[in-house]
């Protein structure tokens, strides 16, 4: 158990103290949050290591996996005091509740940005507080990189060169048209998986991305999105989605429009969370690459380090596999999210 919760290979590279005494993380059972708005973990003695937060939404079945995982280990019992938010995808959600973590003198902060620009006033105001901040998951722009200690997560334009690789080897060795659904607009695994996945398929002619829309990276607009793509252009052969819910709503509006997913049209996404495997293990979806949203046990142990005077590096890349439907199959059985 403890050796999958730590299953991040890098982060051992990453963290330049180690030996945290985190061992018993996993233990979890603290279901404060589930879905709250706001939420504390509650008394959990003196010197608790209280922390903020601030997370982007419950999107996806990729959040929902993420919140669970920081949730199940920023636990009383692992000596933290964790206050929790979720922005429903808004950015200005994110300030408030970060401006209130500042208020209340926290130790540390942590979030997730749903957009990479727009943050510097508030890291600012942390900074000025004396309070340090952690990213997790997703980047922010800001040049002036002494905002925050560290940026913990995938790297998101690998995971679009991967599945672009993938496309062109396995599906252009003939004229293919691809439609993109896209992760939420400006945010960093929009802007990097559009890229990633652009880069590798140029050397290509024959892969052509015919239209491009954001989806929100949510079920519902990518079935919505994908219905307008199916009414506008009658010859798609391939659905490349940021996301494996928006690969799961195009699913949907294929099959509501008479069409066979993996068949008259195939789909390659990115996360790898439990129904996308589902999806991928039937046929339905081609490939998936996956995006570990299991941040939990790295983030307790680099507050840990910080705590203890440590350091971390300043970008800590977290592994991913990636899957056919092969790999699904054998995967299925003991996938945690
Ligand atoms: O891929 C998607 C979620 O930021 C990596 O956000 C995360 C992305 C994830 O909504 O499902």
């Amino acid at each position: 158990m403890v050796s999958k919760m730590f299953r991040t290979r890098s982060i051992a590279a990453g963290i330049a103290v180690l030996a945290l005494g985190l061992a018993a993380c996993g233990g979890g059972g603290d279901d404060s949050g589930d879905g709250a708005t706001t939420g504390s973990s509650g008394d959990s003695g003196g010197d608790a290591i209280t922390v903020g937060f601030s997370q982007v939404g419950s999107e996806s079945g990729w959040r929902a996996a993420n919140t669970k995982s920081i949730q199940d280990t920023l636990t009383a019992e692992n000596g933290f005091d964790l206050s929790f938010s979720d922005a429903q995808q808004k950015q200005e959600n994110q300030i408030q509740a970060i401006r209130s973590y500042i208020a209340q003198g926290v130790d540390y902060i942590a979030f997730s940005p749903v957009v990479e620009s727009g943050w510097d006033g508030v890291l600012e105001e942390a900074k000025a507080a004396g309070i340090p901040v952690i990213l997790t998951d997703r980047a922010v722009d800001s040049k002036d990189t002494s905002l925050y200690k560290t940026f913990i997560g995938s790297d998101f334009v690998k995971e679009g060169e991967r599945v672009g690789e993938w496309v062109s080897d396995n599906l252009g060795t003939e004229p293919i048209n691809v439609v993109e659904l896209q992760g939420t607009t400006g945010s960093a695994p929009a802007n990097d998986r559009k890229s990633g996945f652009a880069d590798a398929i140029k050397g290509n002619p024959n892969v052509k991305v015919i239209a491009s829309e954001t989806g929100n990276f949510t079920r519902a607009e990518g079935k919505t999105v994908m219905e307008g793509f199916l009414q506008a252009y009658p010859d798609i052969d391939v659905v490349y989605a940021h996301n494996d819910d928006m690969g799961l709503g195009a699913i949907e509006a294929i099959e509501a429009a008479g069409k066979v997913p993996g068949k008259d049209i195939k789909i390659v996404s990115i996360d790898g969370v439990h129904d996308g495997m589902v999806a991928l293990s039937e046929g339905k979806i081609s490939y998936i690459v996956e995006c570990n949203p299991l941040l939990g046990p790295d983030l307790a142990k680099i507050i840990q380090t910080l705590h203890d005077g440590g350091t971390v590096e300043p970008r800590i890349v977290t592994h991913d596999d990636a899957f056919d439907q092969a790999a699904a199959i054998e995967a299925l059985p003991t996938r945690q999210y």
